[in-house]
């Protein structure tokens, strides 16, 4: 298989067996990536390394991920009023409809995001910015700021219903703010603490990206140890949920039938030594376009200028 879909050249194809490779292999691979622009690598590490987000808000690394009651971070109230307008009138049937019959994306017209836009507020909140710094120990790139709907599509479950890592990045921060009541019944993301997905990595020499990528629940069930559990985000509106899916295994969208849709505001942070966005098919920094001089630093460099 190849990253686009595309045949691949030479070029492309090292690169694939890296990328879409073990661990270490994308590590291996990563290291080079160091060399781009290393000055700007060092002033977002350098910033990251200032940042302590209170206690009580950390995003453990060893757990790479938790969630937060409604009423813990700001501007979630108006984001979540923003969405359930303009998912009032959506015809949710036909929305979004791509290979994922049951997760639809692509809800947000992106080129409509300005500054001042609920979600990108949230996303640009010094807050926000910090727990995803100190996690990530670089200040990221903000690479999507979606509304995403998952529907019943039938009991088998496929593609990112099945457990896999997503191998866009070694390390990377996806928010997911619930616009709907999450509950057991409307497929939540169902995520594994990253030490364990890392064991789990190393028995299976699991592999990114392709067919191999997912894992069956009961080859995972086997691998966990008796006192783990997969931890499901569920809660009411407001919630907010934050999980690297690179390091954390994961699936979503098992929804019951006759459950009700999974409505969330998706925003995703990526590092500049994230893989394969030559900026063909999908940028890196899509917002760029919205940095001002007036805004921080981090702010600027999480839109996506280059330092
Ligand atoms: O919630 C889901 O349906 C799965 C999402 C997923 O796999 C992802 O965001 O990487």
């Amino acid at each position: 298989m190849s990253i686009t879909g595309k045949k691949r050249s030479v070029k492309g194809r090292v690169q694939e067996y890296f990328v879409l490779g073990t661990e270490r292999r994308r590590d291996l691979y990563a290291g080079l990536a160091r060399l781009r622009r290393p000055a700007e690598l060092r002033r977002r590490v350098q910033l990251a390394s200032s940042v302590r987000p209170p206690a009580e808000q950390e995003l453990p690394r060893a757990h790479g991920h938790r969630t937060y009651e409604p009423g813990t971070l700001p501007h979630v109230e108006e984001v979540v009023r923003d969405v359930q307008q303009r998912m009032a009138d959506a015809d949710v049937d036909t929305l979004g409809l791509n290979k994922k019959k049951q997760l639809r994306t692509g809800l947000l017209d992106q080129t409509e995001l300005e500054l001042d836009s609920p979600l990108m507020r949230f996303a640009l909140d010094p807050k926000i910015i910090d727990i995803v710094s100190a996690y990530l120990g670089m200040v990221p790139i903000l690479s999507n700021a979606d509304i995403w709907c998952s529907m019943y599509a039938g009991s088998l479950p496929s593609n990112s219903q099945l457990y896999h890592c997503d191998w866009i990045d070694r390390t990377q921060v996806k928010v997911f703010l619930f616009c709907s009541e999450v509950t057991s019944a409307s497929g939540p993301l169902v995520v594994l603490d990253a030490a364990t997905s890392s064991r789990i990595r190393a028995r299976t020499q699991y592999t990114f990206g392709g067919q191999g990528a997912r894992l069956q629940d009961d080859e995972v069930e086997r691998l966990l140890d008796n006192d783990v559990r997969p931890i499901e985000f569920v809660g009411s509106v407001g919630t907010v949920g934050l999980v690297d899916t690179s390091r954390c295994f994961h699936y979503g969208s098992r929804l019951q039938e006759g459950a009700k849709p999974r409505i969330m505001a998706m925003v995703q942070y990526l590092t500049p030594l994230a893989f394969g966005l030559d900026g063909k098919k999908r940028q890196l920094a899509p917002f760029r376009r919205l940095s001002r001089s007036d805004l921080s630093e981090a702010q600027r460099l999480v839109l996506g200028e280059r330092g």
